[in-house]
């Protein structure tokens, strides 16, 4: 098993007794709506996985040796394209499950630099196990990808759902279960040493059930050095609960360097390339709850240099509501605009979620309707359409395959097999430990088997 297949994220949920039960939770739940139609949540791993578990233990996910290839897969049609590669819709020619392929071309990684991205993609989603994450089932390669199998979200893009709300905007109520979900989201992730960083509603997909899940880590960073989470004591947790908070913010506070995002979505920190942590997250939060309420991002420019320095510079404003008929001539509650203002302080350090992480920003009174240690069982604001077939996937945008790519043709199922063109080492991506000149020798193929699926 490669290093990067070292990091490990098992279920355990050290905190306020809440996602310990969202975890256990989400065992019993993830299974209830796509499982039977639309995508793979059984126990049974693929027919051709070799059973020799790399780990296990009561949460964590167990993973084994696979040699599923793209061969196993039939392809449906296209769901999304990418710099250096696609996702397809395909169904698993032998159990006619459901999933979402996504295809990542070795040399354009290899030629953008992206190569560990991928790996470090692999190695959040193979170990991940949370309700509001992307669970990857299988992850292989042949000569010239790699292959990410996931959990297919049958309702798409949370962006695409958003376009097409009157005005484009949730109600508020609406906006904070969504925000809630990704605060549990971000909180498990924090708690193992992760940093999300790209969170906008292009990464939110919609799961069969409604609920929310987070795609597309591969902007995602491990902290150098994870270290335990701490029990903060302070007016804050004895204001707001009787439990101690945990602050998952110890767990990824080591800075990282790289300039990464989408633009509107960026951290102040990040525009001035000072080195970020975990609260680039709340940021992000704090944008998006700002987007899905008023129906655009508070710092856009006309262009990019424009919207960097609003970032930087302009406070914050909200708008003045009362002409909108979606929302009666009421405005965004107090709460909800305090919440906002917290998570977008301009100073990292003052920020929402800064002292304490995600309990902090649970603590916020714009959450208090919120239990977040029942948010799977609460009925989304938005349920994907029942009549429509799965397989037909309306719920995502039609995109056109200028060259097509056929599953089928490409049977080689590991790096044994020499690419059909030589792949070019990146500069600042070989491993000096490897033996070979191959970059994607240690990219496993697996199979994840995670907690009673
Ligand atoms: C799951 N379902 C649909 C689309 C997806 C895109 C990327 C990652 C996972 C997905």
């Amino acid at each position: 098993m490669s290093e990067q297949m070292q990091v490990q994220l098992d279920d355990r949920h050290p905190t306020d007794h809440e996602p310990s039960t969202i975890a256990a939770e989400s065992t019993s739940c993830s299974g209830d709506s796509t499982s039977s139609s639309t995508s793979s949540s059984s126990t049974s791993s693929s027919p051709s996985s070799v059973s020799s578990p790399s780990r296990t233990s009561s949460y964590s996910v167990q993973i084994e040796k696979t040699q599923v290839s793209a061969s196993h897969f039939r392809k449906i049609r296209i769901l999304g394209k990418g710099d250096v590669g696609r996702v397809y819709l395909v169904e698993e020619k032998q159990t006619k499950k459901l999933y979402a392929l996504k295809v990542l071309n070795k040399k354009e990684m290899v030629k953008r630099n992206k190569v560990k991205r991928a790996f470090a993609e692999q190695a959040i989603l193979s170990n991940a196990h949370h309700p509001f994450i992307v669970p990857l089932h299988h992850s292989f390669q042949s000569a010239d990808y790699l292959y990410f199998c996931l959990e297919y979200c049958v309702g798409g893009e949370f962006f695409l759902a958003l376009q097409q709300r009157p005005g484009k905007v949730l109600r508020e109520h609406e906006a904070r279960f969504y925000a809630a979900e990704v605060i549990a989201a971000l909180e498990y992730l924090h708690l193992h040493g992760l940093i999300y960083r790209d969170l906008k509603p292009e990464n939110i997909l919609l799961h069969q059930s409604g609920h929310l899940m987070l795609s597309d880590f591969d902007l995602s960073v491990r902290s150098p050095a994870v270290r335990s989470p701490t029990i903060v004591h302070s007016s804050i947790s004895s204001l707001f609960s009787a439990q101690p908070m945990l602050d998952t913010r110890s767990c990824s506070d080591v800075r990282t360097n790289s300039f990464v995002g989408t633009e509107e979505y960026l951290a102040p920190e990040v525009i001035r390339g000072e080195g970020h942590t975990s609260t680039v997250d709340w940021w992000t939060l704090g944008i998006l709850v700002f987007e899905m309420i008023f129906g655009y991002t508070p710092f856009k420019g006309t262009n990019r240099h424009d919207t960097f320095d609003r970032i930087l510079t302009l406070p914050l404003e909200f708008p003045y509501f009362g002409g909108n008929p979606y929302f009666n001539g009421t405005d965004a509650s107090g709460a909800c605009k305090s919440c906002i203002r917290k998570l977008l302080h301009k100073n990292e350090n003052k920020r929402l979620g800064a002292r304490a992480g995600a309990s902090e920003v649970k603590s916020h009174p714009f959450f208090k309707s919120i239990n977040f240690a029942l948010l799977r069982h609460m009925r989304p604001p938005i349920l994907p359409s029942r009549q429509a077939r799965p397989i037909d996937a309306v719920h995502f945008k039609n995109i056109k395959e200028s060259v097509s790519f056929e599953l089928e043709d490409d049977h080689s199922p590991s790096s044994s097999h020499p690419p059909s063109s030589p792949i070019p080492m990146p500069l600042n991506d070989k491993n000096t430990e490897s033996s070979t000149d191959d970059p994607f020798a240690d990219f496993d193929s697996v199979t994840v088997i995670r907690p009673s699926q």
